[in-house]
């Protein structure tokens, strides 16, 4: 994925329907043939699908506008207008669906194969062979096409994932997602190597018990990021859907001084984005043990301690602690509380 777009405007509108004719037979031995105008088409809608193989709304960025074509207009001998065609547009699951001009959500596509009617093709109108009754049987009109819809689309992506992982930059956050998923976020010992969400899927148990869940690794965040430092705080939208944070702390040598301070600031962060936030079921856990320093340790277990959390301990790079970690989620996910669990490592 080259650039992530979870933002977008676009215009749509659905085909008009094709004019009914009004045509009368004509014939060698029929001098007054009947009414024989044919319907029109039928315009096309613009369909909008919710699908799991798309991760960005990219493909919209550059596209202002989509229009379906409109139906044909009907002919003599009955003959019906060709119906326009309906144009699908694939969009990512988790896909709002807004009324860019009064700000309606209209669709929320949550689910894969799910579709929101945009706009409704315009319905052909009937030709004239519709019209003959006793009384009037030379019927000289028909129906015209029923105009076409169109509207102004705001896309807005927020990620369906059941964890949202959160932490500074460098927080061992991607390395964590490569590990427990099939998923190859970029790596880096450097800040902001993840300039967008990714999402992987963690595969728990065997069949035919096994479950899937999804996890959302987010750009690291740093104080100040409602004011737009670092790469500000946009993508925390996309933990608006996740059931549960997950928050990293890196208790290496390199980790911030104070564990517990690194943590407030970046719950800071969440309530000035917004304050709902805040309520999600969160758990803590100190990254990099296998490269940690005894005080900063001590610290966090201290913090998780007082605040009356299980301390979780987990080394992306040697796997320790993150069985632990991974049966803490499934508990959650299962709507279980933690009470009395204490992680085995540290
Ligand atoms: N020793 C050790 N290093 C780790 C561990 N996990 C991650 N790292 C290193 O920490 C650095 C940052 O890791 P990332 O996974 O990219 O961190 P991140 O939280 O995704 O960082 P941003 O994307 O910048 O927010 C990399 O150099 C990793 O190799 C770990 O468990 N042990
Ligand atoms: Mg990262």
């Amino acid at each position: 994925m080259s650039q992530f777009v979870d933002e977008v405007t676009l215009w749509v509108s659905s085909g008009k329907g094709g004019d009914g004719s009004a045509s009368f037979r004509r014939e060698k031995f029929v001098p007054r043939g009947g009414p024989d105008g044919g319907d029109g088409g039928n315009g096309g809608s613009i369909l909008l699908m919710g699908t799991s193989s798309k991760s960005t709304l990219l493909d919209f960025k550059h596209r202002p506008r989509v229009v379906a074509s409109s139906g044909e207009n009907g002919r003599g001998k009955k003959q019906h207008g060709k119906n326009g065609q309906d144009l699908i547009l694939r969009l990512p699951l988790g896909t709002q669906i807004f009324n860019a001009e009064t700000g309606e959500l209209l669709a929320d596509l949550v689910s894969e194969g799910q579709i929101y009617t945009a706009a409704q093709g315009g319905r052909g109108g009937r030709g004239n062979a519709h019209f003959a009754t006793p009384t009037r049987q030379a019927p000289d009109f028909a129906e015209p096409g029923k105009p076409a819809q169109e509207v102004f689309l705001k896309f807005e992506l927020k990620v369906m994932a059941k964890v949202g992982l959160l932490g500074f930059p460098n927080a061992g956050k991607s390395t964590f997602l490569g590990r427990v998923t099939r998923a190859h976020p970029r790596i880096g010992s450097y800040p902001f190597t993840t300039l967008y969400p990714h999402l992987g899927v963690v595969s728990r148990g065997q069949p035919p018990n096994n479950r899937e869940y999804v996890i959302a690794d987010l750009p690291g965040l740093i104080e100040g990021a409602h004011e737009g430092r670092g790469l500000g705080d946009r993508f925390l939208r996309h933990v608006e859907r996740t059931e549960i944070l997950l928050h990293f702390i890196d208790v290496s040598f390199e980790g911030p001084l104070d564990p517990e301070e690194a943590y407030r600031v970046i719950r800071k962060e969440l309530e000035l984005y917004d304050p709902a936030l805040l309520g999600k079921p969160e758990e803590l856990a100190a990254t990099k043990i296998d490269a940690a320093d005894p005080q900063r340790v001590e610290a966090f277990r201290r913090f998780c301690m007082k605040s009356g959390r299980t301390p979780f301990f987990i080394s992306s790079q040697t796997g320790d602690g993150i069985p632990d970690l991974l049966s803490a989620l499934d508990l959650l996910l299962e709507g279980k509380s933690l009470a009395g669990i204490v992680a085995s490592r540290d």
